[in-house]
Parts: C-alpha cells; sequence; structure tokens
C-alpha cells in the first residue's frame, strides 16, 4: 500500500478521469443490483407461495435475470470499478491510457445489455427470444444467440480491463525498478491473473459450442462436455467475487476498526494459494454427475480441501487486524476488546458481519465439498443457502459497506444518513440469517431448488407440515427484510449524491501493514511461476477427465467421436 497520500486530498481529486470511470461501474452494479433484487423478492415469495405476482411458466426467466444480474453484474462491474480503484491509489499514478479504460468499460455495458435482452424478452409471448437459462447456463438447456454473444462480449471487456490494470503496473515497474508491488496491487494482478486461466474454459464452452449451436451450425452438443467446462469456471468465479472481497477486508477493514493489517506477506500468500487452487477443483459441483469417474471427483475434493486454507488464513489474519484496531481504541481482556470497535459505523459494521457469515458459509463450504456428504444436500435448497451466506452476504454485504467508505472520495458527497446505512447493514444480516438458516434447514429435508411448486403436490416431507410451514415463512419474511435493506441501501445512495455535499476533510489513506512487504520473501512477487504452476495443476486437473468425457459422448454430441462430421469431411 502506498501510504504518503495526504488526506486533505480526496482521490478524486488526485484522479479525477479514474473518479469517473470507478463511478460508472459502481453505479452500474447498483442497477444490476436493484433489479436482480427485485427478482430475488419476487422469487422467494412466490416459492413459498405467499405473494404470486407472476406466472409459474415465467419462474425461470426470474430466476435467470436474478441470477445472471447479481452474480455475474453486479459482482463484476464492482470489482472493475474497485480495482481501478485500487490500483490508481495503491500505485500512486493514473491508469496509462483512460481512452482503453472507458473502452473495456463500455465493452462490458454493450454486453451486458445484449444478454439481459433476450431474457427481459422471455416475459413477453409474442417477442420470439427467450434466454431462462439459469447463470449457469450450460446444455441441454439453449438460449438465444444474443444471450451467448453478450456473455462472450462482456468477458471480452472483463479480459481488457485485466490488460488495463497491468499495464498500468508494468508502467509503474518502469519508473519504479526494483520495489516490492504494492500490496492492493499485487491483489488485483492475482485476481485477474486467476481470471484468466478460469474465462478459457468458459470462452470455449460459449464461442466454440453454445454459440453456433443456437445459431443452428451444430444439431446437438455433448451436454456433460459444456457442463463441465462451464464448472471448470464456475467454481473458481467464486473466488472472483471474493477476492475483491479480501482486498477490503485485509486493506480497508483494519483502518476502520482503528488498526493496522497484521501481515502483508500472509496477504501475498493467500492471494497466491487462490492463483494456485482456485481452477483445479470445478468437479466438486459435479458430484453427482454420470460419465465422470470417482476418481477424479476424488482429486477435486482434496484440491477443494487443500483450498480452504486461504480462508482460514484470512480469518485469522482479518481477525486479528481487527482486534489489534480495537487495542489501539483502548480495548482489553480475551474477548471484550470487541466492544471498542467502531460499531456505529456502517462500513465496519457492514464488513465485520460480512466476515461473520462467512465463517458459517465456509462450513456450509466444506459440508458441500465432502463427495459422501454432497449427495445429500445436491440440488436442494441447501445450496441456495449456501451461496445466499457467500456471494449474497461476504461479497454483497462488503460491496455495499464498502460503498459507505468509498463514496465520499469518489463523489465529494457524505453519506447521507449514516444511521440508516447502519440500519440497512443490520436488517441484511437479520434477514438472512432467517432465510439461508432456513434453506439449509429446507435442503436437508429434501426441499428442491431450481422450482417454482417445491411443495411437490401428493409428496410429504419427512419433517411434517408445520416445519414446512415455518421454514416457509421464515424464507419469505427474510427474503422480505433483505429487500427492504436493498432499498434503503440505493436510496441512501442516491440521496446522498443529491442533496448531500461533503463538509470538513475525509481521510481516505490507508495504514501500513505492522509486517511489511519487505518480510515477504521475494519470489511471492514472482507472477509468471505462479501462473505457469497454477497452469499445470489445471492440466493435471483436467486432461484426462476432459478426454474421456469427449471419447465417450463424442465432441459434438453422441456419434460424433472426437472431431464433428463436417470436420472430418473436410480433412477426409
Ligand atoms: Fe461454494 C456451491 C464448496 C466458498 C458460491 N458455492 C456454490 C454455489 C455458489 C457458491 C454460487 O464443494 C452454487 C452454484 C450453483 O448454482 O449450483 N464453496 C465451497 C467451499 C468454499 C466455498 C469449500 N462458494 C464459496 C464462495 C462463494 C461460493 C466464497 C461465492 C462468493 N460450493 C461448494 C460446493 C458447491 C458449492 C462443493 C456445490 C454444491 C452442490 O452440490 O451443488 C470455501 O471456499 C469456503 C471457505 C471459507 C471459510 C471461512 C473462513 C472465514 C472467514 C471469516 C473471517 C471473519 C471476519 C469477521 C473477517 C473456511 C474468512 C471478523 C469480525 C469480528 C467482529 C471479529
Ligand atoms: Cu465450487
Amino acid at each position: 500500500m502506498s501510504d504518503e497520500l495526504s488526506g486533505s486530498e480526496l482521490y478524486l481529486d488526485r484522479f479525477p478521469d479514474e473518479a469517473q470511470v470507478v463511478r460508472a461501474a459502481l453505479w452500474s452494479s447498483f442497477v444490476a443490483l436493484g433489479i436482480g433484487g427485485l427478482g430475488g423478492i419476487i422469487q422467494a415469495l412466490h416459492r413459498t407461495n405467499y405473494l404470486r405476482i407472476i406466472d409459474s411458466a415465467d419462474y425461470y426467466t426470474v430466476l435467470t435475470l436474478h441470477g445472471v444480474l447479481l452474480a455475474l453484474s453486479f459482482t463484476t462491474f464492482f470489482l472493475v470499478g474497485l480495482f481501478t480503484w485500487a490500483v490508481t491509489r495503491s500505485l500512486d499514478r493514473p491508469m496509462v491510457d483512460i481512452r482503453f479504460t472507458w473502452t473495456w468499460y463500455l465493452v462490458m455495458v454493450a454486453g451486458t445489455v445484449m444478454a439481459a435482452i433476450p431474457i427481459l424478452a422471455g416475459f413477453v409471448d409474442s417477442i420470439p427470444l427467450s434466454a431462462d437459462v439459469l447463470f449457469t447456463f450450460y446444455a441441454p438447456l439453449q438460449a438465444h444467440p444474443l444471450f451467448y454473444a453478450g456473455l462472450a462480449v462482456f468477458i471480452i471487456g472483463s479480459w481488457l480491463a485485466g490488460l488495463d490494470f497491468f499495464r498500468t503496473w508494468w508502467a509503474w515497474r518502469d519508473e519504479n525498478e526494483g520495489e516490492r508491488i504494492p500490496l492492493q496491487t499485487f491483489m488485483v494482478l492475482t485476481t485477474m491473473l486467476m481470471w484468466y486461466i478460469a474465462t478459457l474454459g468458459v470462452a470455449i464452452s460459449v464461442v466454440v459450442f453454445l454459440l453456433p449451436w443456437s445459431l443452428g451450425v451444430f444439431e446437438q452438443v455433448n451436454a456433460l462436455l459444456t457442463r463441465t467446462l462451464f464448472w471448470y469456471f464456475g467454481h473458481p468465479v467464486v473466488y472472483f467475487w471474493l477476492m475483491p472481497v479480501y482486498l477490503l477486508w485485509y486493506t480497508v477493514l483494519p483502518k476502520l476498526a482503528g488498526g493496522r493489517l497484521f501481515s502483508d506477506p500472509l496477504a501475498r500468500v493467500v492471494f497466491v494459494l487462490f492463483l494456485l487452487l482456485s481452477t483445479p477443483t470445478g468437479i466438486h459441483h459435479q458430484y453427482l454427475d454420470p460419465g465422470i469417474a470417482e476418481g477424479f471427483k476424488f482429486i477435486a475434493m482434496t484440491n477443494t480441501m487443500f483450498l480452504l486454507l486461504p480462508s482460514l488464513l484470512t480469518a485469522f489474519t482479518v481477525v486479528a487486524s481487527i482486534e489489534h484496531g480495537a487495542r489501539q481504541r483502548g480495548g482489553e481482556g480475551y474477548l471484550s476488546w470487541l466492544g471498542d470497535l467502531p460499531w456505529r459505523d456502517p462500513a465496519f459494521t457492514g464488513m465485520a458481519l460480512a466476515g461473520l457469515m462467512f465463517a458459517a458459509a465456509g462450513f456450509s463450504g466444506m459440508v458441500n465439498a465432502g463427495m459422501n456428504v454432497n449427495y445429500l444436500v445436491h440440488n436442494t435448497l441447501w445450496v441456495p443457502g449456501h451461496f445466499h451466506l457467500t456471494v449474497g452476504t461476504a461479497v454483497a454485504l462488503t460491496f455495499m459497506a464498502a460503498t459507505y467508505w468509498l463514496l465520499p472520495q469518489l463523489t465529494r458527497r457524505a453519506v447521507y444518513s449514516r444511521r440508516i446505512g447502519l440500519f440497512q447493514v443490520l436488517l441484511w444480516f437479520v434477514g438472512m440469517t432467517l432465510m439461508s438458516n432456513a434453506m439449509h434447514r429446507g435442503g436437508l429435508i429434501g426441499i428442491p431448488r431450481r422450482t417454482a411448486e417445491p411443495q411437490y403436490s401428493g409428496f410429504a416431507f419427512d419433517a411434517g407440515f408445520s416445519t414446512v410451514g415455518e421454514l416457509r415463512f421464515q424464507i419469505a419474511l427474510g427474503g422480505t427484510l433483505l429487500f427492504v435493506s436493498l432499498v434503503l441501501f440505493l436510496a441512501n445512495v442516491i440521496v446522498s449524491l443529491l442533496e448531500s455535499p461533503m463538509e470538513g476533510t475525509f481521510d481516505d489513506t490507508l495504514p501500513p501493514a505492522l509486517s511489511g512487504p519487505e518480510d515477504a520473501p521475494e519470489v511471492l512477487d514472482n507472477l509468471a511461476l505462479w501462473t505457469g504452476i497454477a497452469l499445470l495443476l489445471v492440466v493435471l486437473a483436467y486432461v484426462l477427465p476432459l478426454g474421456a468425457i469427449i471419447s465417450e459422448g463424442g465432441l459434438f454430441g453422441p456419434g460424433t467421436g472426437t472431431y464433428p462430421a463436417w470436420i472430418l469431411e473436410v480433412i477426409s
């Protein structure tokens, strides 16, 4: 972290052009959050049978809108905005070419709009477009070509964003030979390297198989192959959402707590571990898929268990940093220091509660990851319970909380009401406790996920009607509280922009770590080495299962062998 920056000058003054892009990215993410959240409350009330304003036939349209806008658009737009802020502030230099920065932002917007059009058209029967394929979009579900083209454009935009971060770092490196990569930039670069490796799978799936198939170029695809290529990307994508959160927990949360990051070297180790281990684990989403040998599933499980390590290290480092903050503020005792933390600050409280919930999420993740226990929970409501704690709280709540801290430095506006902010983050925590807990319990008694009619007429769940009724109520109530919290967040941001000019100064500096980069072995900054090892692990984990899937199911579906008929004709 570069720490010499003066507190009297805001980020906005130092980097006016970059601040514009960061704001545009954040506002785009909030538009996605608003629309996606509306989809969430509609389906929560529909599934639980409290309020049915859509036809059950439209359930998958709403579910796709909810998943794509929240899991893919909200997260990624926030991430690229945050990363632009983090790279420029930690390198203390502007982006190399702001026109290029605007270009990737606009490419990402274009991709999102292209993908959203066929999803939204699903509501209008007279328009012959649809994309009710959920955010996992693998075959045999098929969407209109515009949806796949939009996804491809969106991913290309994110690749260009990564290139922009690298170019800016390269320029800095030429000016600062021999210096360690500042921590925030290190985190951005390792995340983007992980992203390049992970998106290879989904790019091949979309461009080589799904798009031509939906255009009618091929009649069929190998469904298991597109599934496997999706999950090759679908697991690391969850760390693409989580790593910006860790960037905030490591570099901003200690300051909000009144202290300093405990260890810069440990933070670097964590991000390197994510780069190495995020991708060779995707098959843990496919434990129940026929067509993949048990041995490959076992390897994915083992890798997943290793992948717990960076998060367990994070729990230690971040809590130690928070404790350091509390002790700087006069906190004492084994646990009574907790009372000395700035609980009235919505930015601190939001992030701390997000962290607490992530601890629970980690446990449900460990349950998911066990091959045998997974058979109990797979495709049940347990899984949405898990991911509303992870992406729906660790990520979403941290991003909302961080907005309360970023807003003044990006807009020169004060947060309109910090009290509403505090109430809003608490409400999210309470709403999610109700909803997610009930979803986990519902999953254990066999309530399925991904359906508008989970009650299955004529089928009695083991736990009896009263438990099912109680869980239904908790999900509906929790979902409603979450929606209210989301509306309060968006309203607070909008009113801040309209009504709330900033008075006085705002300290946006970040303190150096207690153990700084000088304590970190230099090899940690050798990005080429870690990328090479990461690629090797991917090859080891995936070449054999993919080979088996293709030789058994044909590259383009049954009967097509390894090559499709038309390629064989061309080469024969
Ligand atoms: Fe997961 C399914 C395993 C983490 C998201 N996951 C999903 C799906 C999503 C998702 C979206 O193995 C569903 C996809 C679909 O539609 O089918 N997941 C794991 C494991 C982890 C994990 C082992 N998941 C995440 C994260 C996500 C995410 C992160 C999004 C951001 N997940 C699975 C598996 C499945 C799965 C299977 C497939 C299930 C199936 O059958 O379909 C681990 O990375 C978790 C490690 C976490 C920890 C917790 C550490 C605690 C920390 C808190 C520190 C405290 C603080 C607070 C800061 C070990 C870091 C301090 C405060 C004070 C006041 C002191
Ligand atoms: Cu996963």
